[in-house]
């Protein structure tokens, strides 16, 4: 008897012109385009099991080992149904000899490597590696570069966007963006490569787990107060986002890593500005994630004395852990820098514990 399973990972994406903000919360319609670089290394990674069969009384979902509910109408049953109906418009209606996967109930497993919604992407990872993973058993991409595969990863993109917005971006490796479309129906709000990850190789992207307890305002409610309550919100989708995208794209393509830093850096504290303006504000940092601000801050203006470049660029999403980005060539110094001024736990003078690991992006 045959067996119909597949197994796929995603990795977590950390944004440097950060999505915060919904025109339409059922189809995950972005108020802004964002970009973002898809960490390439195994640390950060949601690994997915799908499997269908027709002895299946139900479909279910476990998330690290434990049952999730499966919401009527939520945003893990969208995904599905848009999956399904791919399967069958796109596969079982042209072979009737195929058998009908998009009738079978499912078995998902999903495993993350990393904690779970502390502000590191969870969301990203997660539903990016559960659409790869379901495409693939129902037969919609192909692991076989000879064979024409019936779906491009900007169309799944659209499907993993259903589950969570910043999960559309990690359907790709490299410098990735999710442009905000136009259309009220979402087929024009999808992921595109920049440039693959081979283009920069040199980029690094340094993690600092400052805290990986589970965050206290989720990035959905967070947001969705955000666009309710915030005037500065409103002047950074028009008249601030869509130039930086320009910008941050060129800075990507002639691998400018003073203009890539800058801006990264701008829109990072842009977003946490919109969160405090936000009513009741919403706190992402804290004590020790802006004294990390302070010594990038700080080293790189020493930098700049000196050679007239930068060599670190922070971001934070909704959390207080940091990302550092930084080329090859710095990465030893970033992380002594770090390491001295934000010791491990056991000596440390923050009352947060303290962890750091590096990765190519
Ligand atoms: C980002 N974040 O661009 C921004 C920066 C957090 C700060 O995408 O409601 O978990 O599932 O679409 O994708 C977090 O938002 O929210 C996020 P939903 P998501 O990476």
């Amino acid at each position: 008897m045959s067996v119909f399973q597949a197994t796929t990972s995603a990795p977590v994406n950390i944004a440097c012109i950060k999505y915060w903000g919904k025109r339409d919360n059922t189809l995950i319609l972005p108020t802004n385009s964002s970009l973002s670089i898809t960490l390439s290394q195994d640390h950060l990674r949601s690994t997915t099991t799908a499997r269908a069969d027709p002895t299946f009384t139900e479909t279910t979902l476990w998330l690290n080992g434990k049952v999730e509910d499966i919401k009527s109408g939520g945003r893990l049953e969208r995904c599905l149904a848009q999956l399904k109906k791919m399967r069958r418009e796109r596969i079982e209606a042209k072979d009737p000899n195929t058998p009908k996967l998009s009738e079978w109930n499912l078995h998902v497993a999903s495993f993350n490597n990393f904690p779970t919604a502390a502000g590191l992407a969870s969301s990203a990872s997660g539903f990016a590696a559960l659409t790869s993973s379901i495409a693939a058993l129902y037969g919609l991409s192909s692991f076989d570069p000879s064979k024409p595969s019936v779906s491009s990863p900007s169309e799944l993109s659209l499907v993993a966007r259903l589950g969570s917005g910043s999960a559309c971006r990690s359907l790709f490796g490299g410098f990735v963006a999710w442009e905000v479309g136009s259309s009220p129906t979402g087929e024009d709000s999808l992921a595109v490569q920049v440039a693959p990850q081979e283009h920069w190789p040199t980029m690094h992207a340094l993690i600092c787990v400052v805290n990986d307890a589970k965050k206290g305002t989720s990035s959905t409610s967070g947001m969705q107060r955000t666009v309710e309550t915030s005037a500065l919100l409103q002047h950074r989708i028009k008249n601030v986002v869509p130039a930086r995208m320009q910008a941050i794209e060129k800075a990507i393509k002639d691998k400018d890593f003073d203009s890539f830093a800058r801006i990264t850096m701008a829109d990072s504290n842009q977003f946490h500005a919109v969160a405090l303006d936000t009513a009741p504000p919403i706190f992402y940092l804290n004590d020790v994630s802006r004294s990390i601000i302070a010594v990038v801050e700080e080293l790189n203006r020493v930098s700049y004395e000196k050679t007239g470049h930068l060599v670190a660029a922070y971001t934070f999403d909704a959390g207080p852990n940091a990302v550092v980005y930084t080329e090859s060539r710095n990465v030893k110094q970033i992380i002594e820098i770090i390491v001295r001024y934000f010791p491990q736990v056991e000596s440390s003078p923050f009352p947060d514990p303290f962890n750091l690991f590096s990765g190519s992006q």
